[in-house]
């Protein structure tokens, strides 16, 4: 139907950004004569990995060139087989299943689940496909398995939620630096420079995870807590600050809000309750409080380990409200952040594919965001739907009332919770429509699979951990066949609603014009950044709300973004994770990654090296409770919870707690974590307890 006229590519070098985790790695694309097509190399200038990738970066090429990447749509047959079609049928088959649902069962029976790899461009056009052209309520995307608990806490406590409100490169300056379940060293190796220059500097790391990793080897100290007690562990360490007078009752007084209250809650947590909670003994407990209030500049760090649990939102606003109570948010060298995950988590959540959300982080309850995005739109404001249903919900829902799903870089049959439910609810779907670029597990199970370019092959921008917006760049054509998601939703829309075709151009330098339009005078302002501007600029952290503009690389210097300026503390107390271990499923089990493979392990999973460094999932346990078990080192385990069962080698570190089993989450099969984890939610955020749930051990019986 259209001509797709690629633009003529380079054959110099191409500086451009790494298409997997939140650091986004400068990297530079020089084409050559290998199966890829280009090499990859480290870019030096640009200043958060100064010229160093980890293995997934260094060998991200060979997913572009790798025999396993789609080239051709694939319709399901009669007789059950993905088969090879053209664009035109595969387009018109996703339309008319999509149109199908919404004439038979309404519009919100359609659904879309998008993720955090997709790039600002892609998450903002998929947003506004949602609402305008499906006018479906129901969308929502992997995100809100990521740091949606951390950006529900800073959103209560700032007024604001931006990853790192401050750059990479004020840790080092700072005087110590909390790390609460970061396993750094493994999920963004070369921001790991970033603590040994800290320590380098005289400054103190405490890392807090129930597993010494690799990254807890670097800390000064370090805290190994029962799996989901970290909100007890931060109520203890106030505690602490308050009895031996910590308090910054200055900043307390001039800076927050909520203090009072917040005390009061704080005050219930003795130290003696805390250690029986946490299993951390009060000395460490004290000493971290030593360490943390002493110096004139401290942090605290969060990623997914105290996040990821059904208090996440909570937890977090505990961490925050111990960082407030000793006069560290919106200081120099100070603050609190999150480690954001995906390339594209902090842009991801700004533009739209969120459930509750339109571009610019607006609010799709709030009368003035509707109008101003419809504005931009052309579409009535009333047109819009309201908010929809969080990511696990629904999935959850597939085959009830959503009949037909459109899903765009995500494999949930991986990676979401009790992945064996949620894969009998995609196969229960009336429609299932997947785009990626290579055949991931969820894409296996749909009616309709359209390959789609990647990173090197298309331009877009992403956002950073540290709210920098950063221009990628097409360096090489894609392989015949293969067209981008932003063609994609183009024609889709020509077939449902052409009358709104021109509101989805596939030039994405026009879609982020668009964007920046959307998204000025919204929390998320990106009006002042382009791509001129962009391809000089790295340096750009939103808000950035004019051309003349220099970007916000530090924010809350002056006032927070509430509406008085000040920062809120959250009264929280200490509870039980959902499911605690009992005599039935007597271990904690938590999951997490490791460094040659990346989440669902669609992309790395078919890289050799990669493979080769981590060639499947097993199951770490302490010596002492694998003696107990009889269980020897590379036994075949069967480790079973409520949702199910999971098998795979044993590894025995001395490393874990002896009440705690770790599983990394990028299998597939028999060895998928996510088979055992439990789906209930934090009620604010909707984040899911991937880090908690009660499991039972024993050596899988031959066979
Ligand atoms: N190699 C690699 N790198 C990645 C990714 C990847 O898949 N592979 N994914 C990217 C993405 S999207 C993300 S979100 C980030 C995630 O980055 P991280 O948050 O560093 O990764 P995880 O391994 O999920 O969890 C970190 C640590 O939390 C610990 N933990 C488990 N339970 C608890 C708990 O109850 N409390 C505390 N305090 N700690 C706990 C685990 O032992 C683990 O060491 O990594 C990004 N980078
Ligand atoms: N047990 C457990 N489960 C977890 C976690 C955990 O710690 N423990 N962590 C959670 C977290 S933090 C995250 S972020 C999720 C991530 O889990 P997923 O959402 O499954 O993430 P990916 O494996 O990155 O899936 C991205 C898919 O999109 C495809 N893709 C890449 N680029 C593009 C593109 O431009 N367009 C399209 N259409 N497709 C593209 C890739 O090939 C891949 O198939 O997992 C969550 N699941
Ligand atoms: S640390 Fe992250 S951004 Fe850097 S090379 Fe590795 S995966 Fe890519
Ligand atoms: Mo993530």
């Amino acid at each position: 139907m259209h001509a797709h006229s690629l633009p003529s590519v380079s054959s110099a070098p191409t500086p451009t950004h790494c298409p997997y985790c939140a650091l986004q790695c400068g990297m530079t694309l020089t084409p050559d004569a290998s199966a890829e097509g280009v090499a990859v190399t480290g870019r030096a200038e640009f200043p958060v990995n100064r010229g160093a990738l980890c293995g997934k970066g260094q060998s991200a090429a060979a997913v572009l060139s790798s025999g396993a990447r789609l080239t051709t749509p694939l319709i399901r047959s009669a007789a059950g087989d993905l088969e090879p079609a053209t664009w035109e049928a595969a387009l018109d088959a996703i339309a008319g299943g999509l149109a199908r649902t919404r004439d038979d069962h309404g519009a919100d029976a359609c659904a879309i689940f998008g993720g955090g790899g997709l790039t600002n461009e892609k998450a903002y056009a998929l947003g506004k496909f949602a609402r305008t052209v499906l006018r479906t309520s129901q969308i929502d995307y992997n995100g809100r398995f990521c740091m949606s608990s951390a950006a529900a806490a800073g959103q209560k406590a700032f007024g604001l939620d931006r990853g790192l409100p401050f750059p990479l490169e004020d840790i080092p300056r700072t005087g110590c630096v909390i790390l609460v379940g970061s396993n750094l060293a493994e999920t963004m190796p070369p921001a790991l420079r970033y603590l040994t220059e800290l320590k380098e500097r005289g400054g103190k790391l405490i890392v807090i995870d129930p597993r010494r990793t690799r990254t807890a080897d670097q800390a000064d100290l370090h805290l190994a807590p029962r799996p989901g007690t970290d909100l007890a562990l931060a109520l203890g360490m106030l505690h602490l600050v308050v009895a031996e007078g910590r308090v910054d009752e200055e900043y307390v007084r001039d800076r927050t809000r909520g203090w009072e209250t917040a005390r009061a809650a704080v005050m219930a947590h003795w130290p003696e309750y805390v250690e029986r909670v946490t299993g951390v003994p009060l000395p460490q407990l004290r000493e971290a409080v030593r360490l943390f209030t002493e110096p004139e500049h401290a942090m605290v760090l969060t990623a997914r380990g105290p996040e990821q649990q059904s208090k996440g939102t909570d937890t977090v606003g505990a961490w925050i409200n111990l960082a407030l109570a000793t006069g560290r948010p919106g200081r120099p060298l100070s603050g609190y952040g999150c480690l954001t995950g995906q390339g594209n988590g902090q842009g991801g959540r700004e533009h739209g594919q969120k459930a509750d959300q339109l571009p610019g982080y607006r609010k799709l309850t709030d009368p003035a965001a509707r109008a101003h995005v419809a504005g931009v739109w052309g579409v009535d404001p009333d047109s819009l739907p309201g908010p929809g249903r969080s990511a696990y919900e629904l999935l959850d829902a597939l085959g009830g009332d959503i009949r037909s799903l459109l899903l765009m870089g995500s494999n949930p049959v991986v990676s979401a919770p009790r992945a064996a439910h949620v894969e009998e609810r995609l196969r229960s779907l009336d429609f299932l429509a997947v785009a990626d670029v290579v055949l991931s597990e969820t894409a296996e199970l749909a009616d309709v699979v359209l390959p789609v370019m990647q990173w090197a092959e298309e331009t877009g921008t992403t956002t950073s951990l540290e709210g920098r917006v950063l221009l990628r760049r097409r360096a090489l054509a894609p392989p015949p066949g293969v067209r981008s998601d932003l063609d994609v939703l183009r024609d889709l829309t020509t077939r449902l609603a052409p009358e709104l075709e021109k509101g989805f151009p596939t030039d994405p330098e026009e879609v982020f014009d668009e964007l920046r339009r959307a998204s000025a005078g919204g929390p998320a302002d990106y009006a002042g950044i382009s791509y001129p501007r962009l391809a000089r600029d790295e340096a750009l952290h939103w808000p950035c709300p004019g051309t003349d503009h220099p970007g916000t690389p530090r924010l809350f210097l002056d006032r927070f973004e509430t509406q008085d300026g000040r920062a809120r503390f959250v009264p929280v107390a200490h509870r039980p994770a959902a499911e605690e271990p009992d005599t039935e499923y007597p271990l904690y089990l938590t999951t997490g990654r490791v460094v040659a493979q990346y989440q669902s392990g669609a992309q790395t999973r078919r890289v050799a090296e990669l493979n080769k460094a981590a060639p499947g999932p097993f199951v770490e346990l302490h010596p002492r409770l694998a003696a107990r078990l009889g269980i020897a080192e590379g036994d075949a385990v069967t480790v079973t919870s409520r949702r199910g069962a999971a098998e795979a080698p044993a590894r025995i570190t001395a490393t874990i707690r002896p009440d705690t089993v770790f599983m990394p989450f990028h299998w597939p099969g028999r060895g998928r974590a996510n088979t055992l984890t439990n789906p209930a939610l934090d009620p604010t955020s909707r984040m899911p307890e991937f880090k908690v749930c009660a499991v039972r051990l024993a050596r899988a019986t031959a066979g």
